[in-house]
């Protein structure tokens, strides 16, 4: 079997797109930091768009901050890579081609904070998930007892986390003349753009307070709302796209049909034209980020914890249980919906039938293991906002409780069958030790976890309707278990 390389292109099946301009020509505009599945399968794709349509400043320098693999797999294919939108039956695969880079930080940090040096890089982007940002998810302070933190404020010329990477080499660019490029996170966290301005802002402040005062002065951190269901690819995948193909992929990309990008229109040294390629650019994100992140995200975290511990992988398997279903909609109806103020001329109903579709597609493999990996930050972003506000406007939080109550019982890492499963999560060890220290006592259980500032501020502890109402659920997952306790509560 041929591997995918420029040399195939011609050759493959009629229905595969193929990128359809001289990628020779392409110049390199973007430093892209995390170049993990949901970079292929979303912006790389918009990206590909606008250099098809003949403005071909913007290809992308993928970075990967992890290790060697994406490089290793993608570089014989000389970065060519498949992605396949799946739904039902059916399958389009689409190479896409505008990456035309690959670097692994790593390796060489100081190469890479040299190459987000060049002038032509006038965009750098970022998808590294919430825990990337190295900060107190509670709060959205910079976390400085981070261990990346740290080690980049000993070594500030030779980083490792994003944030020492960006502040390293604004200050080269800064100290060259070279104007600021823009700061652009593409990840699922409210007021994304703010968070790392936050954070790079604190950071640059220790290491040199000047250069924290230019990069507030000069520099632009537009937020977006990212959106597109892209699960982690699988050996089954791999063979699928093979045989869609004709050819191999060493690491075909696979996603749902339906993809989102809207994006605060903040950059000073210009962009791509992502808007003729389906983007929204808008004055104001913040209406879509709450409706994405406490509706989307905020379902699939809470089908994700509930799944899990009733044996279901996929979100797909979940949605086969009715009372799942009925659990999504009443949550995001009666406990979400109310917290939204939605953008002008989006109809929440609809949105709201289609996350339900979306979730339902079976060819979409979206492990519920996956999903519930980094529950500590992804819940104060997703579930604990609609929270404090019910709260705060004295309305119920029925729902919501059983959220993070399901998560609870997740984190302690003991299954349903008193089985112990590693739990996935930067504050696992912490977790871990609440959890062995209350046993099975969901009121310990409770009062433990609630008790980490770091996860639920210094108010929810407090909060004592809302305590009870996690302990009652809590109670019912350890005597029931959670797919007898969606169905008591939600079944028909
Ligand atoms: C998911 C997201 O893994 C998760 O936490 O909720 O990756 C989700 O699939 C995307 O945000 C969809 O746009």
């Amino acid at each position: 079997m041929k591997q995918l390389h420029p040399d195939v292109l011609s050759s493959l099946p009629a229905d595969v797109a193929v990128p359809a301009y001289d990628r020779g020509k392409v110049g390199v505009g973007i430093v892209h930091l995390g170049i993990g599945a949901f970079h292929r399968a979303h912006q790389l794709e918009y990206t590909d768009d606008v250099l098809a349509s003949g403005d071909t400043e913007w290809g992308v320098c993928g970075v990967d901050l992890l290790g060697p693999d994406v490089r290793n797999k993608l570089m014989p294919q000389e970065l060519l890579y498949s992605l396949s939108q799946m739904s039902g039956d059916s399958k389009k695969h689409r190479i896409i081609g505008a990456l035309r880079e690959l670097m692994v930080g790593p390796e060489d940090p100081a190469a890479l904070v040299e190459r987000m040096c060049d002038p032509a890089i006038r965009i750098v982007s970022i998808t590294v998930t919430e825990k990337g940002y190295c900060h107190d998810p509670a709060s959205g302070d910079l976390n400085f007892e981070h261990p990346m933190i740290k080690a980049d404020l000993a070594n500030p010329d030779r980083p490792s986390s994003i944030v020492g990477y960006i502040t390293a080499a604004l200050g080269r660019r800064r100290d060259a003349g070279t104007p600021p490029f823009t700061v652009l996170s593409c990840d699922n966290l409210f007021q994304n753009g703010k968070i790392i301005r936050r954070v790079v802002l604190a950071f640059a402040k220790a290491v040199n307070p000047d250069l924290a005062a230019w990069i507030e002065e000069n520099v632009a951190f537009p937020c977006t709302m990212v959106d597109r269901i892209t699960p982690a690819t699988t050996p089954t995948d791999i063979a699928e796209v093979q045989a869609g193909l004709g050819v191999a992929d060493g690491w075909p990309i696979v996603c749902e049909p339906f993809k989102q990008w809207v994006i605060e229109d903040h950059f000073p040294l210009g962009r791509p034209a992502w808007e003729t390629a389906g983007a929204e650019i808008v004055e104001e994100v913040d209406p879509y980020e709450y409706m994405k992140l406490r509706l989307l995200n905020g379902s699939h975290s809470a089908l994700a914890y509930l799944g899990s511990l009733a044996g279901y992988e996929t979100i797909s398997r979940c949605m086969e249980d009715p009372a799942y279903v009925t659990f999504m909609r009443k949550l995001m109806d009666e406990d979400v919906t109310p917290t939204l103020q939605m953008p002008e001329g989006v109809d929440v109903g609809a949105y709201k039938d289609s996350l339900v579709e979306r979730f339902v597609n079976p060819a979409i493999k979206h492990l519920t293991r996956q999903i519930a990996m980094d529950g500590s930050q992804k819940l104060p972003n997703r579930t604990l906002g609609p929270v404090r506000e019910r709260l705060a406007a004295g309305a119920p939080v029925d729902h919501l409780a059983l959220v993070v109550a399901a998560w609870m019982r997740y984190a302690t890492g003991v299954d349903e069958q008193g089985i112990q499963f590693e739990v996935n999560d930067p504050l696992a060890a912490a977790l871990r030790k609440v959890g062995d220290a209350a046993g099975n006592d969901a009121e310990k259980v409770a009062r433990g976890y609630l008790a980490m500032p770091e996860i639920f501020g210094d108010d929810l502890a407090g909060a004592e309707p809302f305590t009870e109402k996690v302990i009652h659920w809590l109670k019912s997952l350890y005597a029931k278990g959670a797919a007898a306790t969606v169905k008591e509560a939600y079944g028909a």
